[in-house]
């Protein structure tokens, strides 16, 4: 016994001797962060370049610096394992995790794997930016104008038209995409991952199993309320499409839904507001009326924030971003916001149309440029949210608080609409957040398992279709075949960005918005709630904001919500009076499909 024990003081001694000291980590990631912070920068730039002017040669310039980055980064983490029994501080340890799990596309230690991933990266995305359908040759219409026509139209053939001419544009994706698959997946298993999927479920402060078992519970919370609303909306389709377009009790064909992807619904609010009565006012036509512009739109999202009391945003942001669809030159019209240099240099990218949708939008992004700069005082590899779904959060939660009573007090309404309107409000609502509940899962529960290599290149398009089926209750307008390839029809699958995150912030945007609502005192229905120039809503955002990545997700969540977990109640709550009266709607009609 005695022998034994002095054996095992032995050998602990002797791996303290071996193994790499606290001081050794601290330099370790001290060199990453500095380095990666050099590579970020200008990976960044060059993207900015890319997407701004979309040309072989921007793409190729991209693709290298980003090959540089991404290299240097799965150096580091492949670094990081010798620190592995080496007892660190708690700030290290979590650097060096952030190090291993950063990357959304992991390149392989060969370089022409590597130089061949980045490119393909590079041109997937390229490729749907500049993606036209022609239905004459010197006819063509990109996605700003089909999404106009989805939004607008009511004659299905028309709808119908659009909606094939959009996908076809991700056919020549699908080669490519296979491709990206074995090779993301060749780099993600050299970092010690099963596969890319693998290393996108790990990023969430638990196992990774755990954490789809976490998105199974919130959207079970949720179900019930969607399949109200899925049933109710297919309900007044039909009566307005005809029992010949829409099915009585199977799913809605996808091209009636107002939106290219049927995620949010809000376009055809019109035809299914409630009979008795409408919403009293409609913001694309009074920021039309009024003739507001792009810049002026992004101002009016500045002003909320500022009235929370963040400082404006610099200068340079209105210098440099880009807010409207140039003429003469091709770029990703996908909505985005940067931080170039990780401190002051914020822009947004996006294509702005005077449209209620946009103004909403542009406080999204605008809520990525506040937490950015919320957390640049944080060093490199905490500067980021607390997970990716806060990050898309923060201007969703922002978004919440416009309400008709925020909009009469900046003078865009005349007057409140009285609470009898609230049914309509919430409706529209329900079909922007609602409806996209199952969009926000089923898209990485498609991806997981191509990347696990369940769902192989031969079944693609089929197992995207069941998905639709299973979570969304929507079929395709048209018979499909696999040399369709419909998932890189949406910019997030063709541009390799990650796509739970868009869920999560879904409940957790309410989440936010409850405790806000609480702590700007309103008592009101969490949908009349705004906390529009409320400073102590604003200074305990801020306190989240401000902590980055720095600690696990929990503890931001509880910081400004007093809870560690993720839930769905807000959301339900907000909605509670909608699923009382969708119901009442419901009564006697088939629900599901
Ligand atoms: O991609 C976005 C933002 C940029 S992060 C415009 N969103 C998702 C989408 O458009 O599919 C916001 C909501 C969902
Ligand atoms: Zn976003």
């Amino acid at each position: 016994m005695r022998t034994l024990l002095l054996l095992a003081v032995v050998t602990a001694v002797a791996q303290a001797a071996t193994r790499p000291t606290i001081e050794e980590a601290r330099k370790f990631v001290d060199d990453a962060e500095k380095q990666l912070l050099v590579l970020g920068i200008e990976g960044g730039r060059a993207d900015w370049v890319k997407s701004t002017y979309i040309t072989d040669d921007t793409e190729a310039l991209a693709a290298k610096a980003d090959e540089r980055g991404i290299n240097a980064t799965v150096d580091f983490a492949k670094g990081s394992a010798k620190f592995k029994d080496t007892p660190l501080p708690e700030d290290i340890e979590r650097k060096l995790k952030l190090l291993r799990l950063a990357l959304t596309v992991a390149t392989p230690s060969n370089p022409k794997d590597s130089e061949e991933l980045t490119r393909i990266v590079a041109g997937m995305e390229g490729t749907y930016g500049k993606g036209k359908y022609c239905a004459q040759a010197d006819h063509c219409l990109d996605l700003e104008d089909l999404t106009k026509v989805m939004a607008e139209s009511r004659d299905p053939k028309q709808l119908l038209d659009a909606w094939v001419g959009w996908h076809a544009i991700a056919k020549p994706i699908r080669e490519p995409f296979a491709r990206y698959v074995e090779l993301a997946n060749k780099g993600a298993r050299e970092l010690g991952f099963a596969d890319t999927g693998a290393m996108w479920r790990e990023k969430y402060d638990m196992p990774p199993d755990a954490f789809a078992k976490e998105l199974d519970r919130l959207w079970e919370q949720v179900r019930p309320l969607y399949l109200s609303l899925h049933a109710y909306v297919r309900g007044r389709l039909r009566e307005r499409y005809g029992a010949a377009v829409v099915p009585a009790n199977g799913p809605i064909p996808a091209h009636l839904l107002g939106n290219m992807w049927a995620q949010s619904w809000e376009n055809i609010y019109p035809l299914v507001e409630p009979k008795d009565s409408g919403p009293g006012y409609d913001l694309t036509q009074i920021l039309k009326t009024r003739n507001t512009d792009a810049k002026e739109m992004v101002r009016y999202g500045e002003r909320f924030f500022t009235s929370l009391g963040f400082a404006p945003l610099p200068t340079t942001f209105w210098e440099r971003s880009l807010f409207t669809k140039p003429r003469d030159r091709e770029v990703v019209c996908h909505a985005s916001a940067w931080d170039i240099d990780y401190v002051e240099d914020l822009r947004i990218k996006m294509c702005i149309d005077i449209t209620a949708d946009d103004f909403l939008t542009i406080h999204h992004e605008l809520g990525h440029n506040f937490y950015q700069r919320a957390y640049d005082k944080q060093p490199f590899l905490f500067r980021d949210s607390a997970n990716d779904g806060f990050h898309e959060a923060v201007g969703d939660t922002i978004a919440l608080s416009v309400t008709p009573a925020y909009l009469v007090k900046i003078g865009l309404l005349q007057t409140v609409p009285d609470p009898s309107k609230d049914i309509s409000l919430l409706l529209h609502k329900a079909l922007e957040k609602i409806a996209f509940l199952p969009f926000g899962l089923m898209i990485d529960q498609w991806r997981w398992k191509v990347f696990a290599g369940e769902i192989t290149p031969e079944q693609y398009n089929r197992a995207w279709w069941e998905l639709r089926l299973k979570y969304q209750g929507i079929a395709p307008p048209v018979a499909r075949s696999e040399t369709d390839f419909d998932p890189a029809a949406k910019y997030h699958v063709a541009a390799n960005v990650p796509y739970a995150r868009y869920f999560l912030a879904d409940i957790l945007q309410f989440q936010f918005h409850r405790a806000l609502a609480g702590i700007s005192g309103c008592r009101d229905p969490l949908n009349r709630c705004s906390i529009y120039g409320n400073q102590e809503a604003g200074r305990r955002l801020n306190t989240m904001l401000t902590m980055g990545a720095s600690r696990p997700w929990p503890s931001a969540l509880a910081e400004l919500t007093g809870s560690r977990q993720m839930d769905a109640r807000a959301i339900i709550d907000y909605f509670a009076p909608l699923q009382k009266w969708l119901d009442q709607q419901n009564k006697g009609k088939p629900v599901g499909w």
